[in-house]
């Protein structure tokens, strides 16, 4: 297991890499260059100049999270085959630089959707959280939430320019339906894979975050049968999923590490987001700290279940909260990230040690 750590560049992470390297354990950095456009080749000066800034630090950068997916593509739209193109000469420039693997997601739209920013809890300190009620009312209304609360910074998936014209998105999606998606997914799937194979990058996609529809756009990366679905576009461990505990696990009828033992079993894995929340009634959640006893997910099973099938992938703590005062980017504070990771490295080391003494 490879512990690293989220970080989004010089020009608009508050976190210093440094930092990020005083983390025990924390090897390398999930980047990506956040000042391209969606859809555009990401230059090879750049992908060097950040690895090179990374490496300084004596940290790695061998995962990239993520390498978005344009909005043709997922659509459908006869503009995709450039899209793609262009996609696959990303993976080419990443591939120089030892690049493993690539996070993206395909849901429409929106990346992740959360109601609330900065939801309190018992110990005063603020998470993310949805609340059910609250996304059966408009995309517009969510939209506005999330883009008010975000401490200052920009959000993952959230590129305000791509949003701007939010009805004008939701119009374009109005004859994808779950079957459109799929076979957009397919086909994009299919016609990057000869590139990932010969230059050794391997894809790995993010499940739908909540793994289930909201307002009326599919979503088919949300359970096991949605995942085998998409193994069986192309059957080959460049076609792998980032399985993210918390996403997987906002539904609770996901047995996460029943997910986790099938698809890290095949290797299909290469990328692991471990993070816990709490289930709180009605389809309600709240992200919370890692430690099992303050989510409702079994971390210890979680890592057991990777360690069982002998994972050797990238992991990352995946959101944290604000705590000790203070504001960072929501989810991608330092504190509580740090926590996290500590706290899987200290997971890890007795489920190695025990395994290794049995
Ligand atoms: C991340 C996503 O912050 C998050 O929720 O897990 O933004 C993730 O990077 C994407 O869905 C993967 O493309
Ligand atoms: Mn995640």
């Amino acid at each position: 297991m490879k512990m690293g750590f989220r970080w989004y560049g010089s020009a608009d992470d508050s976190i210093p890499l440094q930092y990020i390297r005083q983390i025990p354990g924390v090897s390398h950095v999930v980047g990506a260059l956040f000042d391209v456009p969606v859809g555009e080749v990401w230059p090879i000066e750049k992908i060097g100049a950040l690895q090179a800034e990374i490496e300084a630090a004596g940290l790695r950068f061998e995962v990239v999270e993520s390498v978005n997916v344009h909005d043709d593509i997922k659509i459908g739209r006869p503009e995709r085959d450039r899209w793609i193109e262009n996609y696959c000469q990303t993976i080419r420039h990443l591939s120089r630089f030892g690049i493993q693997v690539i996070c993206y997601n395909f849901m429409p739209v929106f990346d992740w959707i959360r109601t609330d920013m900065r939801h309190e809890l018992a110990d005063g300190s603020f998470a993310l959280a949805l609340e059910a009620a609250v996304v059966e009312g408009s995309a517009e209304d969510v939209l506005r939430r999330v883009q008010d609360s975000t401490n200052g910074y920009l959000l993952p998936g959230w590129e305000p320019e791509r949003l701007a014209d939010i009805r004008a998105l939701l119009e374009a999606y109005q004859d994808v339906d779950n079957a459109r998606l799929t076979d957009n997914f397919r086909y994009f799937i299919q016609a990057i894979m000869p590139t990932c194979e010969k230059y050794n990058v391997r894809m790995a996609v993010h499940p739908d975050d909540p793994p289930r529809a909201l307002f009326g756009l599919p979503r088919i990366v949300k359970n096991a049968a949605d995942l085998r679905v998409i193994e069986g576009f192309h059957d080959s461990p460049y076609n792998g999923f980032t399985l993210c505990t918390g996403s997987l696990g906002e539904n609770p009828e996901n047995d996460v590490p029943a997910i986790l033992r099938e698809f890290a079993g095949r290797g299909k894995a290469p990328f692991v987001h471990a993070r816990n929340i709490r289930h709180t009634g009605n389809g309600n959640f709240h992200e919370s700290a890692h430690l099992s006893e303050c989510g409702s997910l079994d971390m210890w099973e979680i890592l057991r279940t990777l360690h069982d099938v002998g994972f050797d992938g990238y992991v990352r703590p995946d959101h944290g909260r604000d705590i000790w005062g203070e504001r960072g980017r929501p989810g991608y504070g330092l504190y509580d990230r740090a926590l996290g990771a500590t706290y899987l490295n200290g997971l890890w080391e007795a489920i190695r040690k025990d395994a290794a003494h049995a």
